[in-house]
């Protein structure tokens, strides 16, 4: 790690030049493609990322959790440059290589359920959740799919069906795949109900609309990463898990914001006592290299026929070098011990800033992934102006954080795990002043 590791201003952001970097963005990239931290990238390390004008901010987002061994991680970087020197492309369904089938091993391995297993490899978070949900109708034979609300899973077209939020990501982008039915989640601030009721719930919409017999299969992020990381009440997860066993149903985890030990475990269904017939996995996979993963029992992932599961550059080479890298990483260079005690850290930090400032509604996470949830402190409402208030004071002064939420009220922890815990500090030290002086919508 050569970055200095510090939050250095020497401009306002953006600086002269990353405006004019940007300003080519505005005329050469579709507005769709937006961006909330207005700063052109040069390099990022440990746990910053330093722009063109020589600005050093502090990274507490990991590119929506990606760089989770941190970025540009030396061994990560290494494994690239070797395997872009020695080749960089077959296609695996033309011409195998071994880097993928260790991937698959190690994801085989790795994730929770000592059963066979079998992996396939894709290029981004939507695809992986297309494919494994491509896999569980052809497993069962049946198409009715149940996702959650609050839940993400992508923005194409199956992945925003499946997806809860209009805005920004459906609106307008209709229609959307039939087959696709929502039920309610457990959200323990606002709802209050224990797992098993919640789980009750979910299950009876489920049976009353839908019907085991159509349904091929549950789909749900342990944590719900951009619906405001939710964590369930305890025992949620476990009695939809019983119930999909019960009826056929395959159970899909979505662990592309959760997985690798981003919650201090490799997985987070590790910590709600699940083993999910199929996991999906991106994000933190590799380092930073576009890679995702569909893994599950061995009987459901081989439902498909030959040449059904693919895609061009699925296992991509010089991604799958990076992933065993990062994999080598998160297992041997106490990655998970690492989650943890910035969880710890956050933890205290939060709920000291909870204690001062009655706008804080809910702390919550798990391990490196953590949360404040912003309402009007009278009435509980969701106050989506403060949470975006204090973000944007928060990058202006050389702090990254990202918002969630499905009522856009919460701001969201996900430091890479490479980041000194000064930095850390410093941090939330300067989100708490940017409260102070905030306002809210109230
Ligand atoms: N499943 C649980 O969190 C991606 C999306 C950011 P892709 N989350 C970040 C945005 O605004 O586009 C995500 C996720 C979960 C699936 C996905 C999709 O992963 O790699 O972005 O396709």
């Amino acid at each position: 790690m050569t970055l200095v590791q510090e939050r250095r201003l020497v401009t306002a952001l953006p600086g002269p030049r990353s405006q004019q970097i940007l300003a080519r963005k505005a005329e050469a990239v579709a507005a769709g493609v937006a961006h909330t931290v207005p700063i052109a990238a040069v390099a990022a390390g440990g746990g910053v990322v330093v722009d063109a004008d020589g600005n050093s901010l502090i990274d507490l987002g990991s590119g929506i959790a990606v760089t989770t061994v941190g970025n540009a991680h030396p061994k990560v970087a290494a494994a690239i440059a070797a395997q872009a020197a020695a080749f960089t492309h077959t296609c695996f369904m033309i011409s195998p290589y071994e880097s993928y089938i260790a991937v698959a091993e190690a994801l085989n391995r790795l994730t929770p359920g000592g059963f066979a297993k079998r992996s396939a490899l894709f290029n981004s978070g939507a695809e992986a959740v297309e494919n494994a949900v491509k896999i569980a109708r052809k497993h069962t034979g049946r198409s009715a799919v149940i996702a959650f609300e609050h839940g993400y899973h992508g923005r194409t077209n199956l992945t925003m069906a499946l997806t809860a939020k209009a805005m920004p990501y459906k609106s307008g982008f209709g229609p959307f795949a039939p087959e696709i039915y929502r039920a309610p989640v457990s959200y323990p601030y606002r709802d209050g109900l224990s797992g098993a009721d919640a789980a009750a719930r979910a299950i009876a919409v489920i049976e009353k609309q839908v019907g085991a017999d159509s349904t091929a299969a549950v789909l749900i992020e342990p944590i719900q990463g951009e619906g405001g990381f939710i964590v369930p009440a305890d025992g949620f997860l476990p009695a939809v898990q019983e119930w999909c066993r019960a009826n056929g149903v395959v159970f899909i985890v979505d662990e592309v914001q959760t997985g690798f030990a981003r919650t201090g475990t490799m997985f987070a269904s590790e910590q709600f006592g699940i083993e999910p017939d199929l996991i999906t996995t991106a994000k933190g996979i590799a380092g930073g290299m576009p890679l995702a993963a569909v893994t599950g029992r061995a009987e459901i992932m081989d439902a498909a026929h030959a040449g059904g599961l693919g895609g061009t550059y699925g296992g991509n080479p010089i991604a799958c070098a990076a992933a065993l890298a990062a994999i080598d990483v998160f297992e041997n260079d106490g990655m998970l011990e690492r989650a943890q005690a910035i969880g710890s850290l956050l933890r205290i930090r939060l709920e000291g800033l909870q204690r001062a400032d009655a706008r804080i509604g809910d702390v919550r996470g798990v391990g490196a992934m953590a949360a404040i949830e912003f309402v009007d402190p009278v009435t509980g409402a969701p106050d989506a102006a403060l949470a975006g208030a204090v973000a944007k004071a928060a990058v202006s002064d050389g702090v990254i954080v990202l918002t969630c939420g499905t009522f856009g009220n919460v701001i969201r922890f996900l430091p890479p795990l490479s980041i000194p815990d000064e930095l850390l500090h410093e941090g939330i030290d300067v989100l708490a002043a940017a409260l102070a002086r905030t306002e809210g919508a109230s």
